[in-house]
């Protein structure tokens, strides 16, 4: 990480509801942690910035099922399940990017979202001229998935990391298409053993 001075950590939605015990419980969800406070701890070491991403829903939006959507009501707004997990060893200055508030959007991308002040979140990262993401948390097959093919076409250099991240996988296979899917839009996808050891294959 080093090497990337102007990185920064994207940890995505790991949020009560995502993990154990929460209204959609991402299988294996909470196993992302661990890696996630290393992670944080190399960043605070090589003083990168560090991002956060949450999912902020109205009570009332059609992404959920009574309103027509595909999902159980989870995270909305200022209740316990739309917490960051108490495990995760958040900084105090990370930027927090809340998404998903139009009741009418479902808001998987982190692109969506808008930092505290209602700066969009591309907007952020190129006013401190971050132009490389590491990504990790929940969940592969939805919200990392656009977050990290949004960076992408924003022309962010992306390593994701494979042990830091979780799916859904309502179909088997979801989370290795997701993979392929990531892989497909320029995004380097790579065990956190690989990534710390330096710069990207890709050059
Ligand atoms: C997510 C399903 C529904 C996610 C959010 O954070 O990946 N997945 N809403």
């Amino acid at each position: 990480m080093a090497d990337h001075p102007r990185a920064a950590l994207f940890i995505v939605d790991v949020q009560n509801d995502f993990c154990e015990g929460g209204a959609l419980a991402v299988p294996r969800g909470d196993l992302v942690i661990p890696a996630l406070n290393q992670w944080i701890a190399r960043a605070r070491t090589h003083g990168l910035a560090v991002y956060a991403s949450r999912d902020w829903h109205p009570l009332r939006t059609t992404h959920f099922a009574p309103y027509g959507g595909p999902w159980p009501v989870h995270c909305v707004q200022d209740t316990p399940g739309a917490a960051f997990h108490p495990d995760l060893q958040l900084p105090e200055h990370a930027v927090v990017i809340s998404k998903g508030q139009d009741a009418e959007a479902h808001g998987y991308s982190a692109f969506e979202g808008t930092t505290p002040d209602g700066t969009h979140l591309v907007t952020d990262l190129q006013r401190r001229g971050i132009t490389h993401l590491f990504v990790g948390g929940l969940a592969t097959d939805y919200c990392v998935k656009n977050t990290v093919v949004d960076a992408r076409q924003h022309g962010l250099q992306v390593d994701v990391i494979r042990d830091a991240i979780a799916a859904v996988d309502v179909h088997p296979g979801d989370a290795q298409e997701a993979i392929g899917v990531m892989e497909h839009a320029g995004a380097r996808v790579a065990s956190s053993a690989e990534l710390m050891k330096g710069p990207s294959r890709r050059g």
